[in-house]
């Protein structure tokens, strides 16, 4: 993998949500960046020299230097692209409120279900998403900005995470075979996720559904050496 001159690249996988927080914020404040698709497998010396400590994608690359992990790049992109849309609130209360949230909403119990080793591990992994999600749902009245989807610029940051849960959820509920997250158990939180489906910005950074249920099965077997 050559690395290139542009002022921005980006380093993902297709089925990584960590990576599409990245890429829906980028297309919402209008950012022309190169995309590398990884092979997590076999990470490129690039990748491996943007991360060392984790090795993990995403990592931005802006103008040669390495920003790695999703909620430093998505507050970085923030705070360096200034004359575009506002991700992050300017009030420092609310910025703190929100970074407390960003934190809630948290992708890798999701992965870990799949790789539990067995089902004990697996029904443990799943209460504490669902206790997670519990505490979402009590406070979207208080955390959602509300109907302001017109189009993709007016989405702010815990609208990016929230619209990357979902295909992740369906994908992983799909590939174990047990639904977790009933709608009807978390309305709110649910409506939110599925709130800005219509904006090209989601459509065309999502996932194919199938693809990744093929993946995250694979991940599965893995782990649980079936
Ligand atoms: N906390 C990181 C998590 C990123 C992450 O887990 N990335 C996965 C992609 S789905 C990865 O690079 N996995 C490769 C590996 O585990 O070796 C973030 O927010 O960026």
């Amino acid at each position: 993998m050559a690395e290139t001159k542009k002022e921005v690249n980006l380093h993902g996988m297709w089925a990584s949500p960590w990576v599409r927080r990245v890429t829906i914020a980028l297309k919402i404040k209008g950012i022309p960046y190169e995309y590398f698709e990884e092979d997590l497998k076999n990470k490129s010396q690039l990748l491996l020299k943007y991360n060392p400590v984790k090795k993990l994608v995403p990592v931005l690359v802006h103008q040669g230097r390495p920003i790695p992990e999703s909620l430093i790049i998505l507050e970085y992109v923030d705070e360096t692209w200034t004359n575009s849309p506002k991700l992050f609130p300017f009030d420092p209360y609310q910025r703190a409120k929100v970074q407390f949230w960003a934190n809630i909403i948290d992708l890798q119990k999701l992965r870990d279900v799949v790789k539990a080793p067995n089902d004990d591990e697996e029904d443990k992994i799943i209460k504490e998403i669902q206790e997670n999600m519990n505490k979402l749902e009590a406070n979207v009245k208080d955390l959602y900005s509300g109907g302001t989807h017109v189009n993709g610029e007016s989405m702010e940051i815990l609208d990016v995470l929230m619209i990357t849960l979902l295909p992740i959820i369906n994908g992983v509920e799909e590939a174990i075979s047990i639904k977790f997250i009933i709608p009807e158990n978390f309305p709110l939180a649910f409506s939110w996720m599925k709130s800005s489906d219509g904006l090209s910005i989601v459509q065309e950074s999502a996932p194919n559904h199938e693809n990744l249920v093929k993946f995250l099965r694979k991940l599965r077997q893995i782990f649980r050496r079936v």
